[in-house]
């Protein structure tokens, strides 16, 4: 069984947001995840950040491609807009639901193999023309869904469950995020809620393409000594470069940490990022430094963790091209159809 529906019960004293929400609105059916998986923590990161936000459920459109990972949005969200699109896929159809409509908030969730092998150029192109979107990587080294063969994210030296080496070089997408030009990247790990959710919310209100790469375990296939994505590797090896703190525009900024190792970054909408740096020298707005700070700490064997880049001033793929406010839906017969004089200036133009 690939659904199952979830009660509808819940206490009368559960907490509630803003909107009267309670967590339960923000979930959706049961998990048929293997216990333990990584990707269901990444899920509960997700529910906890909408509802933190305050964010309407139908507001949401969540875009996924094939994969264990790409079947959890089943699992949050069941009030908003889904679509389980095609293996690698999920950046075409979400940009194209985004220019058709850019009044929702775009998740689009993927795989290491979803988006580093079959989809790569669909990654590439999305970040690169600047999709107004959260776009979640739930990365195991492996294709869960399809057994445990290794992905293109498995690191060169790393031991699959029946002993294979990986021989192949590994690809990073975080490094390729900030090579194709994301204005928001980030990585995280899927067993630190405390870390990934903050991540998420600041992503939810960046105005630009937020890419997140989450190291979540596949217990199943890729969980054992010579892993270098299992839980403990990971814990072992993880270098936190800062720890964040979401602060929505409706709050007052009460900053808890040490003045001088804090770093307040504005958001378009709004919002403050209240960075506690752990790397005191850590630029967080120097494109071409975070990618050396993350080659370096690679080349040591350490996963680095933590809001790795964000542009103050982000531009997405509508004010690039210019396109018209509404939703496509919201136009009548005369916007969308503006007649001969209208023609013939744009054939002129072109003359
Ligand atoms: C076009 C196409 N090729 C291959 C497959 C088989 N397939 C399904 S899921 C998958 C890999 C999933 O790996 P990943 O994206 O890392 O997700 P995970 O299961 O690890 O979360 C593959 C190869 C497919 N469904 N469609
Ligand atoms: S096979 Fe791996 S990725 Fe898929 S549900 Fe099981 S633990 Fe998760
Ligand atoms: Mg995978």
């Amino acid at each position: 069984m690939t659904y199952i529906a979830k009660p509808k019960f819940h206490h009368p004293d559960l907490p509630k947001n803003a909107l009267g929400y309670t967590h339960r609105d923000y979930e959706g059916s049961v998990s048929t995840l293997c216990a333990g998986c990584g990707h269901d923590s990444i899920t509960a990161a997700i529910i906890q950040a909408c509802f933190e936000l305050s964010i309407e459920p139908h507001r949401v459109a969540k875009i996924s491609g094939i994969g264990c990972s790409s079947k959890t949005p089943t699992y949050f969200l069941g009030n908003s807009h889904g679509f389980n699109s095609v293996h690698g896929r999920m950046p075409s159809v979400l940009t194209g639901a985004n220019l058709a409509n850019r009044d929702l908030i775009y998740l689009g969730v993927s795989g290491d193999g979803d988006s580093a092998s079959i989809g790569l150029g669909q990654f590439a192109h999305c970040l690169r023309r600047g999709v107004n979107m959260v776009y979640i990587v739930e990365n195991n080294g492996v294709y869960g869904l399809t057994k445990g063969q290794f992905s293109a994210t498995a690191d060169r030296g790393s031991k699959s469950k029946r002993g294979v080496i990986n021989t192949d070089n590994s690809i990073d997408l975080v490094a390729m995020a900030l090579q194709l030009g994301a204005s928001f990247v980030a990585r995280s790990f899927s067993g630190d809620k405390q870390q990934l959710v903050p991540i998420i919310k600041a992503a939810i209100a960046h105005k630009g393409a937020a890419f997140i790469d989450v190291i979540s375990p596949c217990v199943a296939f890729n969980n054992h000594a010579g892993s270098t994505k299992s839980f403990d590797f990971v814990r072992e090896h993880n270098e936190a470069v800062n720890r964040l703190d979401f602060i929505s525009s409706r709050m007052p900024i009460e900053v808890k940490q040490e003045p001088g190792t804090v770093e307040i970054v504005e958001q378009h909408d709004g919002s403050r990022l209240a960075l506690r740096k752990l790397a005191a020298d850590y630029d967080l707005h120097d494109r071409t430094a975070a990618l050396g700070f993350l080659q370096h700490h690679a080349s040591k064997g350490q996963i680095v963790t933590g809001l790795l880049y964000v542009e103050e001033e982000p531009q997405d793929l509508h004010e690039h091209l210019r396109t018209v406010r509404a939703p496509l839906n919201t136009l009548n017969a005369k916007e969308l159809c503006p007649g001969q004089s209208a023609l013939d200036k744009i054939n002129a133009s072109l003359r």
